[in-house]
């Protein structure tokens, strides 16, 4: 169904109907409703996005590179564009889903800023970094094996100018079980509270239970320090979504 603000966004009702099980991919049907899914799902993201502008515009250095790692459908991407004022500036996104890639192109194009951005189709546990200045890896960390995240971190912040950052936004477990259990229900109520069902709530729980492997805060920022940064700051949490700010020592 289309969003009647958004014609070319639809509805997510992927998980509405009862379907054997399958484990959670970036294809073409969830690219189709990818701004819906995001936005009625991580309670936070819709404070997020504009917020990576307001970040980028403090840290991003003249003449650096910019990365969004897992752009998908350039949510973030344009929030980084619109928060450099410098043109010798280069902003690279990189997803490994050709179908959100497909889609990222249309809205990069149809936003009006000059900056140029260029999309990669690649893993972003290869691609190439260098020089950077700001870094986005908003929600993408929690997709990549935990045993790769270590050195994805440590490649990026050898990447990154000193005083640059990255902006780490992850969905976070919790060691004691009944935050986790409390955390983890008032998540689902805020889901139920924008229009989806148990049983949408608990196929799609499912699905990314293989594949969305969250960790405590205290292993991200500590993961974050052993990678080479030398303060990270906590500047948002609601429920079980956090974003951290990762700065590289001067
Ligand atoms: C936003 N940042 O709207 N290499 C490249 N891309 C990957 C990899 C990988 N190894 N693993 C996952 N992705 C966006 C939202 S979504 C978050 C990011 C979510 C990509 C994957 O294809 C998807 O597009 C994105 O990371 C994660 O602010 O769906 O919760």
């Amino acid at each position: 169904m289309p969003d009647p603000k958004h014609p070319q966004h639809q509805t997510d009702t992927l998980f509405a109907e009862q379907r054997a099980h399958t484990d959670f991919r970036f294809d073409a049907a969830v690219a189709r409703v990818f701004p819906d899914m995001i936005r009625r799902s991580v309670p936070g993201y819709t404070t997020i996005i504009p917020m990576i502008e307001v970040i980028t515009s403090q840290y991003v250095q003249p003449g650096s590179h910019c990365y969004d790692l897992g752009c998908s459908l350039g949510a973030s991407t344009l929030a980084m564009r619109h928060g450099i004022p410098f043109e010798d500036c280069t902003l690279v996104g990189v997803d490994n889903s050709a179908a959100m890639l497909e889609r990222c192109e249309h809205f990069i194009a149809l936003d009006d800023h000059p900056l140029p951005v260029t999309l990669r189709c690649e893993d972003i546990l290869t691609t190439e970094l260098q020089d950077a200045s700001v870094t986005t890896l908003n929600f993408t960390l929690q997709f990549v094996a935990p045993e790769a995240r270590a050195g994805l971190l440590a490649r990026i912040a050898a990447a990154t100018r000193p005083g640059g950052v990255v902006i780490l936004s992850e969905k976070i477990r919790f060691d004691s079980e009944s935050e986790q259990d409390a955390q983890t229900r008032l998540h689902h109520e805020f889901k139920r509270a924008n229009g989806y069902s148990d049983l949408e709530v608990s196929q799609k729980r499912a699905s990314l239970e293989r594949v969305m492997l969250p960790e405590t805060l205290e292993v991200n920022r500590q993961r974050l320090l052993d990678a080479g940064f030398a303060e990270v700051l906590l500047w948002y949490q609601c429920f079980n979504f956090v974003s951290m700010l990762a700065i590289k020592p001067q």
